[in-house]
């Protein structure tokens, strides 16, 4: 049985000031004890969202993460100094950074292999452009980019590991993938780690839909038999989203 998992990406939103109201506000609410929760937020937050959310059921996430352990890498966060901070998850390779900050299959491969090595696990995001949907290409995309991303990897590292479906024309949009559509693909990506690894790897990896997710519509994803969460923006970013969608899953 594969633990639902709702994680909200906060992507370049909430000052210290606001993660720390939102915290706060969570932190009351009462919260299904099935599903996974997850706060992906900016670095500048996390120390002040690791303090609030200890002891809590909510677990900490970034959103990117460099390689190497440390080094003269301008910038740059490694995994040491988030595990530091006590974050449990940072979301690789999402769109926007393959998109806005060169992120490739092969940068992606070793965050990855970086991130489960000081005991982070990744949220290893893919999916394909509207240019690759419209010319048919949704699986080969999705096949590239899960194969090269887990490149290298034991069963077990996969297995503790997340992968997020997210359509890049589906981000942001308020246009959502339908849920058949999007558990086609990710069943088909589940079958790629089959044939990459083995069948119980597989089965184990949980693979969660991304793009425009929101509470009335998150439901309908993981009602499907393949989709196992949801990676949500937009409507992470107030209490009362983020709290819908962990209702709603
Ligand atoms: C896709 C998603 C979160 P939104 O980027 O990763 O954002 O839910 O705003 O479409």
């Amino acid at each position: 049985m594969r633990q639902r998992i709702i994680a909200g990406n906060w992507k370049m939103y909430k000052t210290i000031a606001e993660a720390e109201q939102f915290a706060n506000a969570v932190k009351q609410a009462e919260l299904s004890a099935t599903v996974e929760k997850v706060i992906c937020a900016p670095f500048t937050a996390l120390s002040a969202l690791s303090a609030i959310l200890k002891g809590t059921e909510i677990k900490l996430g970034a959103q990117n993460v460099h390689f190497a352990e440390e080094g003269a890498y301008t910038g740059e966060i490694s995994p040491l100094m988030l595990k530091e901070l006590g974050v449990d998850y940072v979301i690789i390779g999402h769109s926007e950074r393959r998109q806005y900050f060169n992120e490739t299959d092969e940068t992606v491969n070793k965050k990855v292999k970086a991130a489960l090595q000081h005991g982070l696990k990744p949220i290893i995001c893919v999916g394909e452009t509207l240019a690759e949907y419209e010319a048919n290409e949704t699986e080969a995309v999705v096949r590239r980019q899960t194969e090269a991303a887990l490149q290298g990897l034991s069963a077990e590292q996969v297995s503790v590991s997340v992968i997020a479906y997210e359509p890049v024309w589906a981000i942001g949009t308020g246009k959502s993938s339908t849920a058949e559509n999007a558990n086609q693909t990710i069943a088909y990506i589940r079958h790629v780690i089959a044939s990459q690894f083995d069948q119980d790897t597989a089965n184990a990896v949980r693979i969660q839909y991304g793009g425009s997710v929101k509470p009335d519509n998150v439901a309908g994803f993981l009602q499907q038999s393949d989709i196992d969460g949801a990676l949500v923006g937009g409507a992470s970013l107030t209490v009362e989203g983020y709290l819908g969608l962990i209702a709603g899953a």
